[in-house]
């Protein structure tokens, strides 16, 4: 893999796009129990986090394998959707950050805005656009709404946004390893969530790119963006779409290092960092290009970035 690969087939931060405020996190609102996703209970148990198939990217830090072992906990078995996030802006009037910076990423493709409001792109990565107006009821810009995408995956949402829709929904985001042994689905060592068969082998098993990356998508798998949260099939522990479709942030902050000093007993990450864990690839990997659409691959950004292809799922507490 590239040295682009690292943001090229993630996602974008905030300060590709220019300097960036200081600014603090939006108070959360009162917790309410408005969360109504479907739970999967995933039994305490141990597994061997990190690639054991040798298709890490260098970078990454998805090596040292070391045995990790979880307590039992409940997971959403979707990603948050658009009419789950639209619960809580409701009875909160929760601003997300794009809203507050008034941008966020955009893929090239995805754009729908006036030329006047597409304010730049990343020298490393020209198919993200920053687009004034994009937010999470405007996915590609304000000529765009979420009218029919009800049930596919909230996205432009930062970590701090996430954040915010825990303490409202009395929730947490899942741990980085919390987030790895439930995507494996109960299998031990396996590249994918449905095991080691390829992505297309009988059938997409993922929303991912097809075709030329970032400029022609064949849309074999049917989805230029987001899909909806229940599509293709979900892994053994009834997770959908733990791969593909919207990269989703883990509690985690971010070390390369960190594999190597990790605790065997429910690691909660370093100390500290400068950007937060995200998981599970999107719509925009692509084998030839990055394959991170993997149960053991690992991305970061900023926990002020946002953009059209990472969302999120949660954890009870
Ligand atoms: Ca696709
Ligand atoms: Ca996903």
């Amino acid at each position: 893999m590239d040295a682009e690969c690292s943001c090229g087939c993630g996602t974008p931060s905030r300060s590709a796009f220019g300097p960036v405020p200081i600014r603090f996190g939006t108070p959360a609102a009162e917790a309410a129990a408005q969360h109504s996703i479907t739970q999967a209970l995933i039994p305490a148990g141990s597994f061997v986090m990190g690639d054991s198939s040798g298709d890490r990217n260098p970078g990454d830090g998805e090596a040292p394998l070391h045995r990790v072992s979880l307590e039992a906990f409940s997971i959403d078995t979707t990603s948050v959707t658009n009419d789950d996030f639209a619960r809580f802006v409701d009875s909160t009037g929760y601003r997300t950050e794009a809203e507050e910076f008034g941008f966020s990423a955009v893929f090239h493709l995805a754009v729908a805005a006036e030329a006047e409001d597409v304010l730049g792109r990343p020298p490393q990565t020209p198919w993200w656009l920053g687009v004034r107006g994009a937010d999470w009821r405007h996915p590609g810009g304000a000529l765009s709404s979420i009218d029919g995408l009800g049930d596919h995956p909230v996205v432009h949402v930062s970590w701090n946004d996430a954040q915010a829709y825990c303490a409202w929904a009395g929730r947490r985001l899942p741990t980085e390893a919390e987030w790895e042994y439930a995507a494996r689905g109960g299998l031990q060592q396996k590249r994918y969530p449905w095991g080691e068969e390829e992505i297309d082998d009988g059938g997409w098993r993922a929303n991912i790119w097809q075709g030329v990356f970032p400029t022609s998508n064949t849309l074999e798998d049917g989805w230029l963006t987001t899909a909806p949260v229940r599509t293709f099939t979900p892994n053994g522990y009834g997770l959908w779409q733990m791969v593909g479709n919207v990269w989703e942030w883990a509690s985690d902050w971010f070390d390369p290092g960190y594999y190597g000093v990790s605790p065997e007993t429910s690691p909660t990450g370093p100390e500290r960092g400068q950007s937060r864990i995200l998981r599970g690839g999107s719509y925009l990997c692509h084998i030839s290009y990055c394959n991170r659409y993997r149960n053991s691959a690992r991305s970061q950004n900023t926990p002020d970035s946002s953009m059209g292809n990472a969302g999120f799922r949660t954890v009870a507490l």
